[in-house]
C-alpha cells in the first residue's frame, strides 16, 4: 500500500491516508481535529474505503449479565452504587438466561453478543461462571465479547482458554481528564488490563465517551491513546453519554453533535483497519445523524432494544435505517 501525504493549510502533514501507525504525534491528531469538516470526512472515507466495504456494518449485541451496584465511581455510569439511579442491584445472571438471549439475538441478526458486568474486577468463580457463557456462545455460532472490569493474568488466560474472542475494555477519556470523570481507579490500571489482554491475543475492544464535559483537548487525548498502543484495538466503540439521572453528569452540557461525527472522523483516520463502532447515544440521534457516522467511518453498532440498562433504538428502526442507506450487515 502506498503512503500519500495529506498536508494542511500550514505544510503540515496530517495523515498518510490510510497506512497503519503507531507513532502519531498528538500535534497531528489535532491538526486532523481541527480540519474543516468536509475535509475530514473526505479523508475518513477516504481511508475507510482502502480497508473495508463501506457499506458493510458489524452488528453486535449487548447483555448486561450483572447489573448495578458496583463499587466503582464513574460519574456517568448509572450502575454505581454510589449514585441514586433507581437501578436494582442483580446478581450475575445463570448461564441458561444468557444463552437464550444469545439465541434471540442472533435471531435478529447480530453476529457477536457482548456481556457486561458492573465489577470493578471480577472474582475467580465469576470467571468460571463467564468462561461458561462464552463457551456456550460460541457454540450458537456467535463472536463472543465480554466486559467485566480488571484482570488479573490469571484471569485473562483462562478467558482466552475459554475461547473469547473480545474483551472490551475503555479508556473513556484522555488520561488528563480521566480523574474528573473516575477516582477509585487510575488511567495507569487500565491501560493494564489492555496490556494482559492483548499479550493474551485476545481481541481488544477499547474506546471512550463523549460529551462529559471534557474538552477538544481531550476528545484528541483519548484517541492519540488509541491510536499509540502497541496494536490499535480491533474494535473502537465511540460513546455519546448517555445522561442517566442522579449520576453526576446528569445535567452535563449537550455537544455539539458535529464534534462527535469529528471524533469518529479522527479515529478512523488514526486507526484505518479498526472497527469503530457508533455506540451508547443512538436512541437520541437522528437517522440523518446517524448516516453521518456512517460516512465518517463507523463500521459497527450495537444492536437491539437495550444496551446495558438504557435504550437503544429498536431493531426494526435499525433495519429501515439500512435499508434506506443501502447498508448491509457483515456475516461472520
Ligand atoms: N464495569 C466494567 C468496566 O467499567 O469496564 C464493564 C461495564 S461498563 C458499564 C462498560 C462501559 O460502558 C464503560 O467503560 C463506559 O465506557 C460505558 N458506559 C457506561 N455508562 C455509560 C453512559 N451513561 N453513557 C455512555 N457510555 C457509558
Ligand atoms: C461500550 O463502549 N459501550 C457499551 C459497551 N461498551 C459495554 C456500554 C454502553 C452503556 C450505556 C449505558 C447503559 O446502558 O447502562
Ligand atoms: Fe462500575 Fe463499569 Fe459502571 Fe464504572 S463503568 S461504575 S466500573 S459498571
Amino acid at each position: 500500500m502506498t503512503a500519500e501525504a495529506v498536508i494542511d493549510l500550514n505544510g503540515e502533514p496530517v495523515s498518510i491516508g490510510g497506512a497503519v501507525r503507531n507513532d502519531w504525534r498528538l500535534p497531528e491528531v489535532e491538526a486532523l481535529f481541527a480540519l474543516p469538516f468536509n475535509d475530514l470526512l473526505f479523508q475518513a472515507q477516504s481511508v475507510h474505503r482502502r480497508w473495508f466495504d463501506p457499506n458493510e456494518v458489524q452488528i453486535s449485541s449487548l447483555l448486561s449479565i450483572k447489573t448495578g451496584a458496583c463499587s466503582e465511581d464513574c460519574s456517568y455510569c448509572p450502575q454505581s452504587a454510589r449514585y441514586d439511579t433507581e437501578l436494582q442491584g442483580e446478581t450475575l445472571m445463570p448461564v441458561e438466561e444468557v444463552l437464550a438471549a444469545a439465541q434471540r439475538a442472533k435471531q435478529q441478526g447480530a453476529t457477536r453478543f457482548c456481556m457486561g458486568a458492573a465489577w470493578r474486577s471480577p472474582k475467580n468463580r465469576d470467571i468460571r461462571c463467564v468462561a461458561d457463557m462464552v463457551k456456550g456462545v460460541k457454540a450458537l455460532g456467535m463472536e463472543t465479547c465480554v466486559t467485566l472490569g480488571m484482570l488479573t493474568d490469571e484471569q485473562t488466560q483462562r478467558l482466552k482458554a475459554s475461547g473469547l474472542d473480545y474483551y472490551n475494555h475503555n479508556l473513556d477519556t484522555s488520561e488528563a481528564y480521566y480523574s474528573e470523570i473516575i477516582t477509585t481507579r487510575t488511567y495507569q490500571d487500565r491501560l493494564e488490563t489492555l496490556r494482559r489482554v492483548r499479550e493474551a491475543g485476545i481481541n481488544v475492544c477499547c474506546g471512550g465517551i463523549v460529551g462529559m464535559g471534557e474538552g477538544d483537548d481531550d476528545r484528541a487525548g483519548l484517541l492519540w491513546q488509541l491510536a499509540t498502543l502497541p496494536a490499535h484495538p480491533q474494535s473502537v466503540p465511540i460513546n455519546m453519554l448517555v445522561r442517566v439521572e442522579g449520576t453526576p453528569l446528569a445535567e452535563a452540557e449537550t455537544l455539539d453533535l458535529f464534534e462527535f461525527v469529528r471524533t469518529i472522523a479522527v479515529a478512523r483516520v488514526l486507526m484505518p483497519k479498526s472497527h469503530v463502532r457508533l455506540s451508547a447515544g443512538r436512541n437520541e440521534m437522528s437517522d440523518e445523524m446517524q448516516a453521518l457516522c456512517f460516512l465518517a467511518g463507523a463500521n459497527s453498532i450495537f444492536y437491539g432494544e437495550k444496551l446495558l440498562t438504557t435504550d437503544n433504538p429498536v431493531a426494526d428502526s435499525d433495519l429501515h435505517l439500512f435499508e434506506r442507506l443501502g447498508l448491509y450487515p457483515q456475516s461472520t
